[in-house]
């Protein structure tokens, strides 16, 4: 039977972020807003404490501590794997002691380069998304000739980097980083030649929730399009890119995409039995 997509529901412990930004912030709130995406069928609980939205300002490392761990600690004591986003070596040590199981990182190892030899030789997974850039200039950076076979060049650039500093193969999952220096036609290509992203041979997270392009198309027909009101788009890409056999996808709203994997498994095991 073919494995069913992962929902990794987010919970962002940021005052800014542009999907959700300061909903969650208190910890408290955090811990039950985690506990409300696992009773509606989160497989991951992903925290962040510092937001990538453009413009954003940095945090200091204490801060970042302070929003991630207690929410972090709390989601592992429920027995979910919890994955941390962060681009800071020392972020994710402090994680993984405290029995992380993902260390997410939308900077693909670019930001700090210590955060390689941090998971490398631990027993957890590393996302590596692919990245050009922070936010203040990712923009100016999405330029391609072809952005399905540049950003597949670029993922595999860094892979091979990671894997030369340690990191071991079965701990590698690839992303596209959707709205990360490209805009919305790069998104959709990306998604279109999903499959030449599976080729590379490790397991693929997509992370369209609630983002932009997603608000353009809805803005364009008319309808409500404010990162509030893109669930519904956010749960369509779930069901056709779970369609398409990827590893895990990164939500807001866990419930809808639920469903849609629900929906997009059975129609492959349907597809299995023929
Ligand atoms: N997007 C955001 C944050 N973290 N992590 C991964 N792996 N992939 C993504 O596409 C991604 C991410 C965008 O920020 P948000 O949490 O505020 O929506």
């Amino acid at each position: 039977m073919t494995s069913r997509t992962l929902v990794m529901g987010v919970v962002n412990v940021t005052p800014d972020s542009f999907s959700d930004g300061g909903q969650w912030f208190e910890t408290d709130v955090a811990i039950a807003h985690g506990r409300t995406l696992l009773d509606q069928g989160a497989d991951i609980i992903d925290v962040g404490g510092e937001s990538t939205r453009p413009g954003a300002e940095r945090i200091s490392e204490a801060e970042e501590l302070q929003r991630v761990m207690p929410v972090a600690r709390a989601m592992i004591d429920t027995g979910v794997p919890v994955s941390v986003d962060t681009m800071r070596a020392a972020v994710a040590e402090t994680a993984l002691d405290a029995g992380v199981s993902i260390i997410n990182d939308v900077y693909g190892g670019m930001a700090d380069p210590g955060l390689a030899a941090a998971v490398a030789g631990r027993d957890c997974r590393y996302i590596v998304s692919h990245w050009r850039g922070h936010s203040d200039v990712m923009n100016a950076r999405a330029v391609y000739t072809d952005v399905t076979a540049q950003v597949r060049t670029e993922l595999a650039e860094r892979v091979s980097e990671l894997l030369d500093g340690g990191l071991r193969p079965q701990q590698v999952v690839i992303d596209p980083g959707l709205g990360f220096a490209k805009n919305a036609p790069h998104n959709w290509r990306l998604l279109a030649d999903l499959q030449e992203l599976m080729h590379m041979g490790y397991p693929v997270l997509i992370g369209a929730s609630r983002k932009r392009f997603l608000g353009q198309l809805l803005a364009e027909a008319g309808a409500e399009s404010s990162p509030g009101f893109r669930d519904r788009a956010t749960a369509a890409v779930s069901a056709l890119a779970a369609a398409q056999g990827v590893w895990a996808v990164r939500v807001h709203d866990v419930a809808g995409s639920v469903d849609a994997i629900r929906v997009a498994q059975a129609w492959r095991e349907a597809e299995d039995e023929r």
